[in-house]
């Protein structure tokens, strides 16, 4: 993709990630402006070219385009109410953490105050921007991140979810949910192991493997929910619980932490309660929730 590098951008908030955003600006060639509330984080950026406003109202007008960065919203809110900048004409594209309703919330809200609002959510640690690897989710008007890809894309991969503002942070959320589940079923398995003197690296690879294994699954099981159909083609739920008991069993008779099978059980229980035993483990679905009516 042709990348433009004459656009002037604007990054705020320069902690390890905005450090990051406004490096790889940079380094992509844009005329960069940049502010902190602590001055001197911007000092190697200046170093290496970046221009640093005063105030955060004159580095909001200094391009059409400002990445904010911040530890929150709440800190999002507090400096860019504070700002004397009207924010019309400006793009605001909010990469800091937080949930739907603050995305929601924030669009809204600059909105009103003539901005144009892309929210975002960065899948990546600070090393890693500007490059291929850091994906760097979208939400908002199509129109205003398409105005914006070719500079946006100095970040890394990026990419736009929808027009609802909140959908970045929902896929964020559901992502760490993913990342954290993964991390603790192989803590669980690889404290399970310990207790049999195998030790971390050892069993490793094996769980990369098992993972990597049911991340394959994921595309199939994701018909069967959005069909609502769940035949048992490789083994039905009531045989899945009958196993959850073992890793129960064997936790405690390891004396290894048993509150995530517990869990993972009860929740099958319920289901197979319900009628779903002889279904496929994507039923389970109906045990953390409905789409949207
Ligand atoms: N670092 C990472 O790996 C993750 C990757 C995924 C996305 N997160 C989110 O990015 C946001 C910023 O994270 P960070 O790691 O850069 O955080 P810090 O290094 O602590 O920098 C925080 C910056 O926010 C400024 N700030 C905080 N409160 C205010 C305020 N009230 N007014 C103005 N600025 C404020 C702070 O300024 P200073 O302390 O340097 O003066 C920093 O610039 C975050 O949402 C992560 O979840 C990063």
């Amino acid at each position: 993709m042709n990348h433009r590098t004459d656009t002037s951008v604007t990054v705020i908030g320069l902690g390890l990630m905005g450090r990051a955003l406004a490096g790889a600006f940079l380094k992509a060639g844009h005329p960069t402006t940049v502010w902190n509330r602590t001055p001197a984080k911007a000092d190697r950026l200046v170093a290496e070219g970046a221009r640093q406003a005063p105030t955060a109202g004159d580095a909001l007008r200094a391009s059409p385009l400002t990445i904010i960065c911040l530890t929150d919203y709440q800190a999002v809110h507090e400096l860019l109410g504070a700002s004397e900048a009207a924010l019309d004409g400006t793009t605001l594209v909010n990469l800091t953490s937080g949930t739907s309703a603050q995305a929601r919330e924030t669009a809204r809200w600059a909105g009103k105050r003539g901005a144009r609002y892309l929210d975002g959510a960065i899948m990546a640690v600070p090393p890693a921007i500007g490059t291929d690897e850091a994906v760097i989710l979208h939400s908002g008007p199509q129109a205003d991140f398409e105005a914006h890809r070719p500079t946006l894309g100095a970040l890394g991969t990026v990419t736009h979810l929808g027009a609802d503002h909140g959908l970045a942070s929902l896929y964020d959320t559901a992502g760490l949910a993913m990342m954290w589940s993964v991390l603790n079923a192989w803590l669980q398995g690889t404290a399970l192991l310990r207790t049999a003197g195998v030790d971390a690296a050892t069993y490793a690879p094996f769980a990369q493997q098992i993972a990597t294994g049911v991340a394959g699954w994921l595309p199939g099981y994701a018909e069967q929910i959005d069909s609502g159909s769940f035949p048992a083609e490789v083994s039905a739920l009531e045989t899945d619980a009958r196993a959850m008991a073992h890793l129960i069993e064997e936790s405690e008779a390891a004396g290894v932490n048993a509150e995530l099978p517990r869990l993972i059980k009860a929740m099958a229980d319920r289901s197979i309660a319900a009628g779903h035993g002889a279904e496929q483990y994507p039923v389970l679905i109906e045990e953390f929730g409905r789409p949207r009516g």
